[in-house]
């Protein structure tokens, strides 16, 4: 090859290379989904996902990640340490190919499970090109090598800065500011719900999490240690730690020899919800796929087997349905795919046909040995699948009677319901408001071309202890089925909404700002997350928040929502206004209701957005269970949508 040949082949190989990082820049959403709270805490995962990588293969055991004093995450492992030897084709360190790489990623290394998924693994290289400054440090044969980075740019080549006996890599990385618009600041509350779930996942595994961003009362970072021996059986536990378990122990299982590696754990409780949460590479598959298939085929096959031999469904007059089987089931499911498709609205839906049959096997051969070995949990299931089957039929039927009362009932609008005049529903807004005083308040207030209001007489039914029938019977719940034009699932999927008649775009929960108005917010949000989850899922809900205190001075008013912005209002204007505490949505008139929490030019909404499902269906359990103290705990410590809104 002649000298000017191989000069034009390496620079066209770097200009693309240059263009690769430049692309993330230009386009950051392509590569990690959005660049709101969502893309931000995503460059976390990203850079995880790669020491997970490294403890899967075995090469190591302990992961620590901190967000630092400044504002900076760093990630450290204890594994081989990143190549830094010359990388030939690219004449740099292999190191530097792939932080400045795209697609480079860890894939040089053949047997790891570096699999590519949804968002995940598109390389730390991403997180380089989105980050004004990131550090690298490898520990390996006695080293220790580092390397800097400008908005992906490195500043040097590879150097040598010392000698160690430690392995490993350690990453340090600052999400630019001016590609992170909305915020650059992390949550410790999102990082630490998915270190956790990693840990349950990945079993083994020690994962360190610290936060020095602030110190407690006792001069110390707030940090946890997650490390789960048991995988997903311990998971399940936690999940379901405030439900009551009708069998004696997790049923699960750990195949992780064959082609496509299959864990599974389940357990069945007294309620009435069914609880899957599917998993391919360490990523939720919220919208499910061919493993969840698998999951329900292995489930179906083998209950109904059981049941049929044990004679217990002999005197049944009706057929049992799929969805009985799954009453009060909760489940994980975990799969490693080598090469996954990913398909769906969200791309969180697995689409590897291949992957159907392994897991079918393997949860029918699970629950085979299981009823086998434990006859009485056996029965108890079977009790409650035929429970499910006679309650389905009553449900059925209240649903039925819903219906034709909606199609009835003249247009068939809640009689309660104020609507708006505006048709399009992309620009219509309902307010769900606690009480009829506030509702009517809130009715004068409003502006009625776009909005609509709907007030919720007291408490709402708590669904998730009442059985599906006792639900659709409800009348506030009617009203607010009606109400939004969505109607109610089939006979055959009855969680199936057809969410394309929703009337109103934004759908918003109005109460006061205490104790008892975030308990009833926390009923509606509990019967839209277990009804109606795609109107959170496709950002359709919101929380209003209306002010606590009314600071006023002669003609000066201000409102304020926290004590902060009381004093301060309290300040400018010299220290002696009065202040009035707002205790409840009542003690304001429409023209205050209107300014603070309804005009969109001022009003503060907060999206209830799904961060991670597990987490928001534990919460959910908490604080609509059994279990008093610590829902009382978690009502008084946080506001209710702390853990459901990222
Ligand atoms: C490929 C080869 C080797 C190490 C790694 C990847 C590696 C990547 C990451 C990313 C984060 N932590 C990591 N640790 C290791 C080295 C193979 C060898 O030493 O033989």
């Amino acid at each position: 090859m002649s000298e000017e040949i191989k000069k034009n082949n390496y620079s066209a190989d770097s200009i693309q290379a240059l263009e690769g990082m430049e692309h993330v820049r230009m386009r950051p959403s392509m590569y990690i989904g959005d660049v709101g709270v969502r893309g931000l805490h995503h460059l976390v995962y990203e850079v995880v996902d790669n020491s997970i990588d490294e403890a899967m293969g075995g090469h190591c055991d302990t992961i620590g990640v901190s967000i630092n004093e400044d504002g900076s995450v760093t990630v450290e492992d204890n594994g081989r340490g990143i190549p830094v030897d010359l990388h030939k084709k690219e004449g740099v360190s292999a190191l530097e190919v792939v932080m400045t790489k795209i697609g480079a990623g860890g894939k040089f290394d053949k047997d790891s499970y570096k699999v590519s998924g949804g968002l995940h693994g598109v390389g730390v290289s991403v997180v380089n090109a989105l980050s004004v400054h990131m550090k690298s440090t490898v520990f390996r044969e006695g080293k220790i090598y580092e390397q800097e980075y400008e908005r992906g740019k490195s500043l040097y080549p590879v150097k040598q800065i010392g000698e160690t006996d430690k392995r490993g890599t350690r990453q340090t990385f600052y999400p630019d500011n001016t590609i992170f618009t909305q915020t650059t600041e992390f949550s410790y509350d999102t990082l630490s719900a998915r270190m956790r779930e990693l840990s349950f996942l990945n079993k083994g595994i020690t994962i360190t999490f610290t936060d020095k961003r602030e110190v407690d009362e006792k001069g110390e970072f707030r940090s946890e240690v997650f490390h789960s021996t048991e995988g997903l059986k311990e998971y399940i536990r936690y999940l379901d730690g405030n439900r009551e378990p009708i069998v004696s122990h997790v049923i699960s299982m750990d195949h992780d020899k064959g082609e496509i590696p299959v864990e599974v754990a389940l357990i069945y409780n007294t309620s009435y919800t069914e609880n899957i949460f599917s998993y391919v590479n360490n990523i939720n598959t919220h919208e499910g796929g061919t493993h969840l298939q698998g999951f329900r085929s292995g489930l179906t096959r083998t209950l109904k087997k059981y049941a049929d031999a044990s004679g217990l469904l002999d005197k049944l007059k009706f057929e049992i349905a799929g969805d009985d089987f799954r009453e009060g089931l909760t489940a994980i499911i975990s799969v490693k795919v080598a090469e996954p498709q990913f398909e769906g609205q969200t791309k969180t839906k697995l689409g590897n046909r291949e992957v159907v049959s392994p897991v079918s096997q393997a949860v029918g051969e699970m629950l085979e040995n299981y009823l086998e070995e434990n006859p009485n949990d056996a029965k108890l299931i079977i009790q409650k699948v035929i429970l499910a089957a006679q309650a389905r039929h009553a449900a059925k039927k209240a649903r039925e009677m819903v219906q034709r009362k909606t199609v009835m009932g003249g247009g068939g609008l809640p009689g309660k319901l104020s609507d708006c005049s505006e048709q399009d529903p992309a620009r219509c807004e309902v307010y769900l408001v606690e009480g009829d005083s506030a509702g009517g308040t809130a009715k004068q207030g409003r502006d009625r071309n776009f909005q609509a209001i709907l007030p919720l007489r007291g408490k709402i039914l708590n669904v998730e202890k009442a059985m599906h029938h006792k639900v659709f019977e409800n009348e506030e719940i009617r009203n607010i089925f009606t109400a939004l034009g969505v109607t109610v699932g089939t006979a055959e999927d009855s969680k199936a909404l057809n969410i394309e008649k929703l009337r109103y775009h934004k759908v918003i929960i109005m109460c006061d700002a205490d104790v008892d108005g975030s308990h009833i917010s926390t009923l509606i949000l509990t019967f839209f997350f277990r009804f109606m989850k795609e109107l959170i899922e496709e950002g359709h809900v919101y929380i209003a928040a209306p002010p606590l205190y009314l600071v006023k001075k002669g003609n000066k008013k201000e409102y304020a929502w926290n004590d902060v912005q009381r004093d301060q209002a309290n300040e400018r204007m010299g220290g002696s206004a009065a202040i009035q505490r707002y205790k409840g949505l009542g003690e304001m008139n429409a023209e205050q209701l209107w300014e603070t929490t309804m005009d969109p030019n001022f009003r503060t909404l907060r999206q209830v957005t799904i961060d991670s499902l597990a987490e928001a269906d534990r919460v959910f359990s908490m604080l609509m269970g059994d279990e008093v103290p610590p829902r009382r705990e978690f009502i008084e410590k946080n506001a209710v949508y702390a853990n459901i809104d990222a």
